[in-house]
């Protein structure tokens, strides 16, 4: 009995991809311009997702070892009641994870986010959370004590209960060369500065309510050595360029909207020293290279769908500078180098 259902799952998720597939040719591309990239054939927007009706499997030809519309009924089969699928990545319930916040909880809002399409998360939350009080439970602390081969004693940075209502995150945005806070409250963006030993009193870098609704990043995408912030929202994805002590204005850099459905990264694939937009998309992999000032056309990296059904990341672990595609599957784990 619970085959069937694994099986149902399965066919409806080769369903769910298949169709994907087929609404790869979303009406609601942007129109094509030098300021406005090009829209990504078959990258998800909002509407692209929900006109997934006519199934067409024979397209998609499945890739060896990783999840594609073939590829994942063969590995998830045995071992399904094992591994609980992944919260955002890979597998039937994962997928569904990423794309109903995106469609259901979050519309179309013009522009970045303001408090307007907010106001469900703020009410519960704000100023109700007590400090947190240490790390970990009390025996875990005293026994972290071997010097100079692990980790060194909890150390309070903050001085207190610091967090973002929204998002936190850790770069360099200051670039000095030591990582810093990013706190996203829900009436602005904070950084805390590093100073080595601490994280510095709270500095308001947007002076005022910045989010991306579907997801938020932050690297350096123009290539100053200076962590920029990227919001990527319904409408577009936004930059907003580190100056060392605050966030620029928002600036469009796709020129409509552009996000990958089962995963986005910020990353340098390219190895110029820029951060570019990847976009893991059922039906393929994306890479829209950094001008520096925007993200280019939309470039098919991998030819057909390429994912890790557990993890996803993109980093140079072949040391030439260039970040490489690095899939966690349940079978093992991949690397696509970048070339
Ligand atoms: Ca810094
Ligand atoms: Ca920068
Ligand atoms: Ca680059
Ligand atoms: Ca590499």
């Amino acid at each position: 009995m619970k085959k069937h259902i694994v099986i149902l799952s399965i066919c409806l998720v080769v369903l769910t991809l298949a169709c994907n597939l087929v609404t790869g040719e979303s009406p609601d591309r942007p129109a094509s311009s030098v300021s406005a990239p090009p829209a990504v054939e078959g990258l998800g927007s909002a509407e692209g997702i929900e006109d997934t009706t006519a199934p067409v499997v024979e397209q998609q030809p499945p890739v060896e070892g990783l999840g594609g519309p073939e590829g994942i009924e063969d590995i998830i089969e045995p071992g399904i009641e094992q591994q609980p699928p992944v919260e955002g990545l890979g597998g039937p319930e994962g997928i569904e994870d990423i794309i109903e916040p995106g469609i259901e909880q979050q519309p179309p809002v013009e522009g970045l986010g303001g408090p307007e399409g907010i106001e469900d998360i703020i009410e519960p939350g704000i100023g109700q959370q007590p400090p947190v009080e240490g790390l970990g439970g009390p025996e875990g602390i005293e026994q972290q004590t071997a010097p100079g081969s692990g980790f060194g004693a909890p150390q309070d940075w903050t001085g207190g209960s610091t967090y973002g209502e929204l998002g936190m995150a850790f770069a360099d945005v200051t670039g000095d060369g030591r990582t810093d806070f990013i706190a996203v409250d829900n009436d602005s963006t904070y950084v805390l500065p590093s100073t080595g030993s601490n994280f510095g009193a709270y500095q308001d870098w947007t002076g005022g309510p910045t989010y991306g609704e579907l997801a938020m990043a932050f690297a350096d995408v123009t290539g100053d050595g200076k962590a920029d912030f990227i919001a990527v929202d319904n409408a577009s994805t936004y930059v907003l360029p580190s100056t060392g002590s605050s966030f620029g204005a928002p600036q469009d850099w796709t020129g409509g909207p552009t996000y990958g459905e089962l995963g986005m990264a910020f990353a340098d694939v390219t190895g110029d020293g820029r951060e570019d937009f990847v976009a893991v998309d059922s039906d393929s992999t994306y890479v829209l290279p950094s001008t520096g000032s925007s993200f280019g056309a939309p470039q098919d990296w991998t030819g057909g769908p390429t994912y890790g059904e557990l993890v996803m990341a993109f980093e140079d672990v072949t040391g030439d500078g260039k970040a490489d595609f690095i899939a966690v599957d349940n079978a093992s784990t991949y690397v696509l180098t970048a070339n």
